[in-house]
């Protein structure tokens, strides 16, 4: 038998926080009643909001200088269900997970997503990895993957994405997620414009494969490995990409894939506009591809991304239907418990963009009234829309005070004793 959170025990603790939560629930409705908002609507929107979690994000991460195991880390796909498994318990905001191939394959599909629902979980997209050699693979990557000179190589990543669609089809997916690490590290290593033309060759026979209901998501990275020129390295030429390929092609906006700066809720805009944002991994940075905690950093910045994403949600925008997904890399965290708050972050920007006054900021922007647009936008953002979200957990089952429960559970220290220690420290961005 392995350890499991009991729901006595969410009952036990919830009990000791109601009276706090419901005084804190009252008060805040109160508040939002002056401004005209139902706290009722809000706290449903809180309830139906989902984003799902990276089979890979439950690992212990790490950076290009070494990676340090934590205690009771996930061993294999299962192991990894069941910490997934944990985080939707509590949280119930993550009831969908993405795998990564080959790193979750398995013999047996169908039992992998029997083994998911135990656990109250489905599969999001599907992520492919041709940024890597796996054992027994005929070719390299090193020089490149679906952009490699070699044709034989290429048609080696094709197939490995066309495995993906496969597996996914098993599993439930409707999206296959491709971020390659190809580029050039020199001037003159590559032809800028031959090695594009190679991604959309490789790409076309890929998106062929696609099936009627399916998805491809185009994740674009400015740099890393590849540090001279990566070959989609920004939204401009994934945008062309997915244009040259179709509608069943969109846009993957990873936050931490940009140059600092940035103005990413403008581009969100943009791919709104243009009927392609596929979806998002979120993560928050300081200088680059941190891979840091989503909202960790820069709450405002995600702040505005929902505000972009409620706006086109309640103006129903034609093609709206963003896969959220969280990438991140935990390497001095339990990454359960960098996960759930998280989710719990990026929830608290949607309601939190959700209470924006959009009537009367429309108003403000037509009379080009600048403070006013501005202060509606900070007073959503400055609104505490905590008691919504303990509230959305606690009426779905999960823990008003997620962390504080899961530390109290024992799960870890459990989990210590069952998977013995996977290795020593190692190098490596993604833990495996
Ligand atoms: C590499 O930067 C990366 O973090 C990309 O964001 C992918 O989504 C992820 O790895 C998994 O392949
Ligand atoms: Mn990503």
């Amino acid at each position: 038998m392995t350890f499991k959170i009991s729901p006595d025990l969410i009952g036990t603790e919830n009990r000791k926080l109601e009276q706090a939560q419901d005084d804190d629930y009252a008060g805040l409705a109160r508040q939002l009643d002056r401004r005209g908002i139902d706290i009722e609507a809000m706290t449903r929107r809180a309830m139906d909001y989902a984003v799902a979690i990276p089979t890979w994000g439950v690992g212990t991460g790490g950076t290009r200088f070494a990676r340090f195991p934590g205690l009771g880390e996930p061993r294999n796909i299962h192991d990894k269900l069941a910490d997934c498994g944990v985080i939707q318990q509590l949280c119930r905001a993550t009831p969908n997970v993405s795998p990564h191939i080959p790193w979750d394959k398995v013999a047996d599909y169908n039992a992998l997503r029997q083994e998911a629902a135990s656990y109250e979980l489905g599969f999001d997209a599907v992520n492919s990895n041709t940024f890597q050699d796996q054992s027994g693979q005929k070719t390299s990557y090193k020089f490149g993957s679906l952009t490699h000179a070699s044709k034989a190589t290429r048609d080696q990543a094709i197939e490995h994405n066309i495995e993906c669609i496969e597996i996914g089809q098993k599993l439930g997916s409707t999206a296959l997620t491709v971020w390659i690490a190809d580029g050039a590290n020199f001037p003159g290593q590559t032809n800028l414009n031959a090695a594009f033309d190679r991604y959309m060759d490789s790409l076309k026979a890929i998106y062929d494969k696609l099936p009627r209901n399916w998805f491809v998501f185009l994740e674009h990275k400015l740099y890393e490995p590849a540090f001279y020129a990566t070959v989609i390295s920004d939204w401009g030429s994934s945008f062309m990409a997915a244009q040259e390929l179709g509608p069943k092609a969109k846009c993957l906006v990873d936050l931490g894939h940009h140059a600092p700066n940035t103005n990413i809720e403008q581009i969100v805009a943009r791919l709104i506009r243009a009927e392609k944002l596929a979806g998002f991994h979120f993560n928050d940075s300081k200088y680059g591809d941190d891979d840091l905690d989503s909202g960790s950093v820069d709450p405002f910045r995600l702040f505005l991304i929902f505000n972009e994403l409620v706006d086109a949600e309640l103006r129903k925008a034609k093609g709206f239907a963003p896969a959220y997904m969280i990438d991140q890399s935990h390497n001095v965290t339990d990454p359960i418990e960098s996960l759930m708050v998280s989710a719990m972050e990026i929830v608290r920007s949607y309601v939190q963009a959700s209470l924006v006054d959009r009537a009367a900021l429309a108003a403000a922007q037509d009379e080009s009234d600048v403070m006013a647009g501005h202060r509606l936008i900070k007073q959503a953002f400055n609104t505490d829309v905590s008691p919504i979200l303990a509230e959305a957990r606690r009426r779905k089952g999960g823990a008003i005070d997620p962390l504080s429960l899961y530390r109290t559970s024992g799960y870890r220290a459990a989990k210590a004793g069952e998977r013995p220690v996977s290795g020593v420290a190692s190098a490596g961005k993604i833990g495996r």
